[in-house]
């Protein structure tokens, strides 16, 4: 069977209330095998780094100061269908908008502190895994 993968952070909102076991449960019985995790903690500028996509946005300042404001739990996820199932999985950016079921919709405080992210294409999946993992870490 073709699988893929997919990069996700439990963001530091989920982190700080301790439902990293209670999500990354949800992940494994969606049928996501974890590649790859660690506990780590992104500076302002490497939280920068990672969502530059976003720099003109208005709200990049305060994107950065959240993402760099506690842990995160970093994974490389491996699924058929990987991207789509696991955005799917997560639920819409701004929780009062996810699906019942849906990861956000049971974790996230606000459109900012939305408990976790997903990556949008195989491409960015595979740049954002690179981005916390060596090769040598992804197995
Ligand atoms: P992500 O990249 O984290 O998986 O989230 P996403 O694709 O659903 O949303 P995206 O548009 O890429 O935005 C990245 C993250 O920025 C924060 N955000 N804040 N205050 C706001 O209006 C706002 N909009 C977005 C969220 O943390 C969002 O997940
Ligand atoms: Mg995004």
């Amino acid at each position: 069977m073709a699988t893929n993968r997919t990069f996700t952070m439990i963001k530091p909102d989920a982190v700080a209330e301790g439902n990293s076991g209670a999500i990354i449960k949800i992940i494994e019985e969606a049928g996501f095998r974890i590649v790859a995790i660690k506990k780590t903690l992104l500076t302002p500028e490497r939280a920068g780094e990672f969502y530059a996509v976003h720099a003109e946005r208005p709200f990049y300042a305060d994107l950065c100061g959240y993402m760099s404001s506690g842990p995160i739990i970093p994974m490389i996820l491996e699924k058929e269908n990987a991207v789509a199932d696991f955005r799917a999985l997560i639920g819409a950016t701004d929780p009062s908008k996810a699906a019942e079921g849906t990861i956000r919709k049971q974790f996230a405080k606000s459109v900012q502190a939305n408990a976790i992210h997903g990556s949008d294409s195989d491409e960015n999946a595979a740049i954002e895994g690179f981005f916390f993992f060596a090769g040598v870490e992804q197995f």
